[in-house]
């Protein structure tokens, strides 16, 4: 007698995942009703259906995970990673018949969280500055596709077809295709600042942050710098990470072997790796570390289904 499900935007990558997810869990629904719009097929549904057809689910008594942006900010709803910050959600029952709606992260600030958390709740983030390497899944399944057809076409000496970005995608890099604000960030940055303050609860940690698109699949890679309120040093970050949920440690000094977009695609868990002690800081205040997590699992879909399963 599980819930009945709806996923919305089901022909686009991450509502793709959302199937495997669902059947990997044996997640217990007692129905599965798919949607999609036929104008919009190989697109997840974005903020603007969001804002039109959540606020109508709820007031039917429906629980929403969203996985836009549209009310992440919104100091009535929810933002959770089921790791981080279970107690957000606390209060929203399955069974009460009262409707709600819970936002999920975007992909950045999960893999970051997921990494960065475990080490705040020891010795307290100050500051943290992060610098991302994205893959072409965080703009859809068409980037996918795009950067298949644009790799094909260079190899082959051709005009590469740039539909989905402005510019060439494949063997290169550019700053992340969000918009660019007044204060010279673009929104996925700001989106990395103000959802960090939002799920840990704490309006004065510092952060910044540089967002970019590389030419990788489906799994994005984010060097995280540390600063702490506490001391911290290396082989304890190291240990606290190896027993944190959802995270694995890949920190091979010897072999230079640390995580990759590759080793996490496809994967639950994301990976922490290159874990250091920041050498321009003085004492044991600052690490540094590079974390890498598949953007459509636990940057979408799975932490959506787990926030389902919080709620079972
Ligand atoms: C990316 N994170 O990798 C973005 C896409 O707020 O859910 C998802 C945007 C969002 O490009």
């Amino acid at each position: 007698d599980g819930p009945s499900v709806a996923i919305v935007g089901v022909t686009g990558a991450v509502g793709q995942e959302f199937l495997s997810v669902l059947s990997d869990r044996d997640f217990p629904y007692r129905s599965l009703k798919l949607l999609a719009s036929k104008r919009s097929a190989g697109k997840s549904a974005g903020g603007s259906i969001s804002k039109k057809f959540g606020p109508i689910a709820v007031d039917k008594g429906t629980i929403v995970v969203d996985n836009s942006s549209a009310f992440r900010m919104d100091d009535a709803i929810p933002l959770v990673i089921p790791e981080v910050n279970p107690e957000a959600m606390e209060g929203i029952k399955l069974k009460s018949g009262k409707g709600a709606l819970i936002a999920n992260p975007n992909c950045s600030t999960i893999i970051c969280l997921m990494a960065a958390t475990p080490l705040h709740r020891r010795a307290k983030v100050s500051r943290m500055v992060v610098s991302t390497y994205q893959a072409a899944s965080g703009a859809g399944a068409a980037a996918m596709e795009e950067l298949e057809l644009q790799t094909r076409e260079v190899l082959e000496g051709k005009e590469p077809t740039c539909n989905i970005f402005k510019q060439q995608y494949a063997f290169n890099l550019f700053s992340h295709n969000a918009p660019v604000l007044s204060n010279g960030y673009n929104e996925e940055e700001m989106k990395l600042v103000k959802e960090t303050r939002k799920i840990w609860n704490n309006k004065s940690v510092k952060v910044t942050a540089t967002c970019i698109r590389v030419p990788v699949m489906r799994a994005h890679a984010e060097s995280v710098n540390l600063q702490f309120e506490t001391p911290l040093d290396e082989d304890t970050a190291r240990e606290i990470l190896r027993n944190a949920p959802g995270v694995v440690v890949i920190d091979d000094r010897a072999a230079n072997h640390f995580p990759t977009p590759l080793e996490v695609s496809n994967k639950d868990d994301v990976a922490v790796g290159r874990i250091r002690q920041d050498v321009s800081q003085d004492g044991n205040y600052g690490l540094d570390i590079f974390v890498c997590g598949d953007q459509i699992r636990k940057g979408a879909a799975l932490n959506a289904v787990q926030i389902a399963e919080l709620l079972l």
